[in-house]
């Protein structure tokens, strides 16, 4: 398949939104949410307004804005909005807390904060502290804190519906996504206008095969990497329908989504589709008749839910790896060659290798750190030149994790080379829990290690040494997990506690997580 080539002057709003005026599909519809269906047209109209408006609020080329969005129609509207005026979308995950929002505003030095209202309460201390920020826009619901700041239907009922797209190049900076490492704080991914349409053509269309009569639902929310490819630049790549759901993903909330929406593809995440199978009433009949394909990133997927969800669902899940550096999958099981168990196959497009410590190629039937190069790889990571050297390489880009490739070139996922893990697809830092808990008074130290559950999926467990250790008790335990989850997004804290006299260290004091993982 030949490589993309990109017109000196190339706008990716334009690509993703003005195009199907141009091409004749402005009636048909692009997302359909709780209030609605909207189409093409309206949805280009609406991308428009919010780029005027921001503009209007003083947002200039290059300059970030923070988009802090549940899904739904404002998302692509702001996102696309932004860009088109050549301004940089920095959207964030949803469910953190007030300390790391303080980060990413000074981080970004974001002019423009583009929040859902009912997420106001995570910002509102901490607004007045934000070096850089200047303006508020709320989405949703008016309610009493309209007042002190604007409120995005406002602005878009202001804004005129025309806009000219800046004249931006295919290698400018685009949006960033942050991602979250084993140290320090997250990291923003540098991307640029040319990668999503990358993504869309190299994954979307060749690997998903994705046509204008699809109707696609993503429960992986529209700030993550995965997310953004899935329900947006996939869909608004060819035309076809996207459906949005606000809410956090349970089986109840996506088996609704599929039951009223029939989407013909559907992605997620290995704990949903466990979570979702766990429910022997859940299956094809009460979920979408239409399904074609499935998919599955975040983590690996084990291979029984693969096997259990094709019969109960009559759909195969393309089980692939892809990162927020490269924007979204890269390796990939593809329809008619599916291997459970594995990542796939490269994606045409894209090159990986397998590598030693000294960086030569490891033997087919050996693990090895798994290298990627593609034209989707992000420019940097923001203002962290160490960070940056250590993970990209020229073209190529060091992914962490590590792989075995078989004779037959097909690749199965081997682990981690550091200490971070996936929980529900999302990145955990053992230390980022480890600190949580170690801040309860009762606590004298705490180290924290990926466990898989009963599906086969790691969550994270902790192992804790107490000050007092006579006050070990399944109460306190309970507590201590409370207590992460008031001061860490949810997702991130202990589903087990273990209490510990002490704490295998080094002879430098270092804790050794290893030995405390299992096998
Ligand atoms: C792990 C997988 C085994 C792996 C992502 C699809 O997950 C995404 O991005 P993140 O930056 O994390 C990247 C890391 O997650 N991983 C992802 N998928 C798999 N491990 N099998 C898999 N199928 O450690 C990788 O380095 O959060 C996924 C599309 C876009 C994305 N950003």
């Amino acid at each position: 398949s030949p490589a993309l080539t990109f017109p000196r002057v190339y706008n990716a709003a334009e690509h993703f939104i003005d195009r199907h005026l141009a091409e004749g599909r402005g009636d048909k519809t692009a997302v359909i949410d709780p209030q609605g269906a909207v189409t093409y047209a309206e949805l280009a109209e609406r991308v428009n307004r919010a780029g005027n408006a921001l503009r209007g609020l003083g947002v200039r080329m290059e300059e970030r804005v923070l988009l802090c969005l549940l899904d739904g129609r404002d998302f692509p509207a702001v996102f696309f909005g932004t860009m088109k005026i050549g301004a940089v979308p920095v959207p964030v995950n949803t469910l953190l807390q007030p300390d790391d929002y303080a980060y990413l505003l000074d981080d970004s030095r974001a002019r423009v904060l583009v929040l859902s209202s009912s997420l106001y309460p995570k910002f509102e201390q901490l607004l007045g502290k934000a070096q850089f920020l200047q303006h508020v826009v709320l989405v949703g619901e008016e309610d009493e804190t309209s007042g002190k700041h604007a409120h995005l239907g406002a602005l878009l009922r202001a804004a005129e519906p025309t806009l000219a797209a800046a004249p931006t190049t295919p290698d400018d900076v685009a949006f960033w996504l942050y991602s979250s490492g084993s140290t320090g704080r997250p990291k923003g991914a540098v991307h640029l206008h040319s990668h999503l349409q990358q993504t869309a053509v190299l994954y979307g269309e060749r690997v998903l095969g994705i046509t204008p009569d699809d109707v696609v639902f993503s429960a992986a929310k529209s700030f993550f990497a995965y997310g953004l490819g899935n329900g947006i630049t996939f869909p608004f790549h060819v035309g076809a329908t996207a459906v949005y759901q606000p809410d956090r993903a349970t089986p109840d909330t996506v088996m609704r989504v599929l039951r009223e929406k029939r989407p013909t593809i559907f992605y997620g995440v290995p704990t949903l589709y466990a979570s979702i199978l766990a429910d022997p009433k859940n299956n094809r009949e009460t979920g979408s008749d239409r399904l074609r394909v499935c998919v599955s990133a975040g983590e690996a997927l084990p291979k029984e839910i693969g096997e259990k969800w094709l019969l109960r669902f009559g759909a195969h899940i393309l089980d692939g790896i892809g990162s927020t550096e490269m924007l979204h999958i890269f390796m990939s099981n593809r329809l008619g060659d599916v291997r459970y168990g594995t990542s796939g196959r490269p994606v045409p497009g894209y090159d990986v290798k397998l590598v030693d410590d000294a960086g030569e190629p490891v033997p087919d039937g050996e693990d090895g750190s798994l290298w990627v190069r593609g034209p989707s790889s992000c420019v940097a990571y923001w203002n962290q030149r160490q960070k940056s050297l250590d993970t990209f390489h020229g073209a190529w880009t060091r992914t962490g994790d590590r792989y075995v490739r078989d004779a037959e070139g097909y690749f199965t996922y081997a682990g981690r080379s550091d200490d971070m893990l996936k929980v529900s697809g999302i990145w955990v830092s053992p230390f980022e829990v480890e600190s949580a808990l170690t801040a309860h008074e009762a606590v004298l130290e705490a180290a924290v290690v990926g466990h898989a559950d009963e599906a086969k999926l790691v969550k994270p467990k902790a192992f804790v040494v107490l000050k007092r250790p006579d006050e070990a008790s399944p109460a306190l335990a309970d507590a201590l997990k409370d207590f992460v989850k008031g001061r860490l997004a949810p997702y991130k804290y202990p589903r087990w506690i273990e209490f510990v006299r002490e704490l295998p260290k080094t002879a430098t004091g270092k804790i050794q997580r290893y030995k405390l993982r299992e096998g």
